[in-house]
């Protein structure tokens, strides 16, 4: 990634084609995970009343609301240093990009350093209610629902992706008793060429691969899951398909998990769920 900062206790960086001045940002910390995930708003405005619709729980996610802030575009601070948190952001100043803003060519050197994503494409968080998370983001931040893994009683989600675009996910969440954990944050490639490409240069870095290279079922995206040296899992990704809002949800059923996470190992590796941070 490109570096376009660092202050006395954080770095900043962003994907070469990435317009705003950072995607990530980095502290120093005493165990690994993340303080906070943002998604950028249109406006600043407040969001309003809590309105429960049909299609999520009808109680309030209290807990869920109180855990979301909003910060102007500049505030980067974190309240609280270790709690999984989401973040709506303004759009920042405009920064400058490897390519410029005039007549640009297709790439530059800039976007041929190393692995070089083109951008931070998504998270993936764990925790307990997955039920009242997902009505957080479809009914107050107006994300909707893409896929959906079923746990093997056929009705709980055991798993599901969100996207507040036409990417196949924002943000993705996985039941699991411990609440306000980190599986991995993405980052977005252009082709699965470039995934192996990835994988080249991670072991030429001796970078710790967890999984892949491979594909996922749900997504269809192409994927290598690695360690960054404090330990946070990190996903080079190269997305399967666009979707849009009026979506009709893809469903997988508990008989197929292996699949939908794995397309080609058809299982699931215990390490790669029990892991996170
Ligand atoms: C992805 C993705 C898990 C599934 C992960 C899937 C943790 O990372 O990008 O679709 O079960
Ligand atoms: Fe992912």
């Amino acid at each position: 990634m490109v570096q376009t900062g660092r202050d006395a206790t954080r770095a900043y960086f962003k994907g070469w084609d990435e317009r705003d001045h950072n995607s990530l940002i980095l502290r120093d910390a005493g165990e690994a995970g993340m303080d906070f995930f943002g998604f950028k708003v249109p406006t600043m405005r407040r969001s309003t009343r809590w309105k429960p619709t049909s299609r999520t729980t009808a109680s309030p996610p209290n807990a869920s609301l109180r855990a979301t802030c909003w910060r102007p575009a500049s505030g980067c601070a974190s309240r609280s240093p270790r709690a999984t948190r989401s973040s709506c952001t303004r759009r920042r100043r405009t920064s400058a990009t490897a390519l410029g803003y005039f007549n640009p060519p297709p790439w530059n050197a800039a976007s041929e350093v190393g692995i070089a994503p083109i951008r931070m494409d998504h998270a993936l968080i764990y925790g307990p209610d997955i039920e009242k998370v997902q009505a957080l983001f479809v009914d107050v931040l107006g994300f909707y629902l893409v896929e959906h893994i079923l746990l093997e009683d056929g009705v709980t989600d055991l798993a599901i992706w969100l996207s507040c675009s036409t990417k196949a996910h924002d943000i993705a969440l996985v039941r699991n008793e411990e609440p306000g954990k980190l599986h991995h944050t993405a980052f977005l490639l252009e082709s699965w060429e470039k995934v192996l490409r990835a994988a080249d240069i991670m072991s030429m870095n001796k970078v710790p691969i967890d999984m892949g290279p491979t594909r996922h079922g749900v997504t269809r995206g192409t994927t290598i899951y690695a360690f960054d040296p404090s330990g946070n899992r990190f996903e080079t990704f190269c997305g399967g398909y666009q979707s849009y809002p009026d979506w009709e949800p893809i469903t997988w059923t508990w008989d197929e998990v292996g699949p939908a996470v794995f397309y080609h190992d058809r299982q699931l590796n215990p390490a790669f769920l029990s892991v996170y941070t």
